[in-house]
């Protein structure tokens, strides 16, 4: 791995991936995003990992996709060569994926966080869709996942200018979960993703694909399909220690089966 750093066991039950392209603000070029799809599919069959959370440094989560390689691409290559099909991957994962951002998250770094489960920004943090300003638009879901999570007034505003959102303002319009001083942000990340790693990973797995249907759907079918996910989860163990841990007054051990 060139781009990215993978720890497996940050914590018990949580991994860590860093984008690691510095010098290119963690521009998302073609090798490190195979990088992250090939990270991600171990992780996602790995039982010792229940939550993922990914990173860039103080300064980038990540600047968008690499520029330099895009630039001077046809549209038949762009089809050919499919490279943006690796981003698919980060959509696929099962697991719980947690961004942890601070300083730049731009074009598709905005929508490589968004793809994940939930944001965790440093006050540092900058959002944006700056397509527009050198002549795109958002291609990795900018125009839909920022409309649902901020409105249509404000991503129009964003998408049209290119203007930045601070990580304040992000918080407010509801894009990311929590918002804390720089040196916090990846403590912030893991304190959130332990909490997480307590819990029946089958009924968070099942939670989480409920969660996504609701974007794809709409609300009869979206119920429907909570209710077999509800149902399910009566096939595992953990949903009978869960519930026999409650009548015993004691915590449950969770096994993921
Ligand atoms: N690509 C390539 N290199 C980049 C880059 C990028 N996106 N962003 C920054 N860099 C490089 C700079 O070229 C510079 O390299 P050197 O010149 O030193 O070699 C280095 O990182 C430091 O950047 P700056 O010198 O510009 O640093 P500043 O602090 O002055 O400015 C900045 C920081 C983030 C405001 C600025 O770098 C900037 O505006 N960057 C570009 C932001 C942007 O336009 N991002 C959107 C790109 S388009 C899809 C999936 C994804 C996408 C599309 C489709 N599918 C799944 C279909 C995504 C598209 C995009 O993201």
């Amino acid at each position: 791995m060139e781009f990215i750093k993978v720890t497996e066991q940050k914590e018990p039950f949580i991994a860590l991936i860093e984008l690691n392209r510095p010098k290119e603000l963690n521009a998302l070029n073609k090798q490190l995003m195979e990088e992250v799809r090939d990270a991600l599919q171990v992780l996602d069959k790995n039982e010792k990992v229940r939550v993922i959370i990914i990173t860039g440094n103080e300064q980038a989560f990540a600047a968008g996709a690499d520029i330099k390689q895009m630039a001077d691409k046809s549209a038949i290559e762009m089809l050919l060569v499919d490279q943006f099909s690796t981003w698919d991957q980060i959509r696929k994962t099962k697991k719980p994926i947690i961004a942890a951002v601070s300083g730049f998250a731009l074009g598709g770094g905005c929508e490589f966080a968004m793809t994940c489960d939930m944001i965790i920004a440093s006050e540092t943090a900058k959002f944006g869709q700056p397509e527009i300003k050198i002549g795109t638009i958002p291609g990795a879901g900018g125009t839909q996942r920022l409309t649902r999570a901020i409105g249509k007034a404000k991503s129009m505003e964003l998408i049209l200018t290119g203007r930045f959102l601070s990580a304040e303002e992000a918080h407010f319009y509801g894009l990311v979960n929590k918002v804390v001083p720089k040196e916090m942000y990846m403590h912030e990340a893991i304190e959130l993703a332990k909490e997480i790693a307590q819990l029946s990973p089958v009924a968070v797995q099942l939670a989480k694909e409920a969660v996504n249907r609701s974007y794809e759907t709409h609300l009869d079918e979206g119920l429907a399909f909570e209710r077999k996910n509800f149902y399910l989860t009566f096939a595992s163990e953990d949903q009978k220690e869960g519930m026999q841990a409650f009548v015993e007054k004691r915590k449950a051990d969770f096994k993921g089966r």
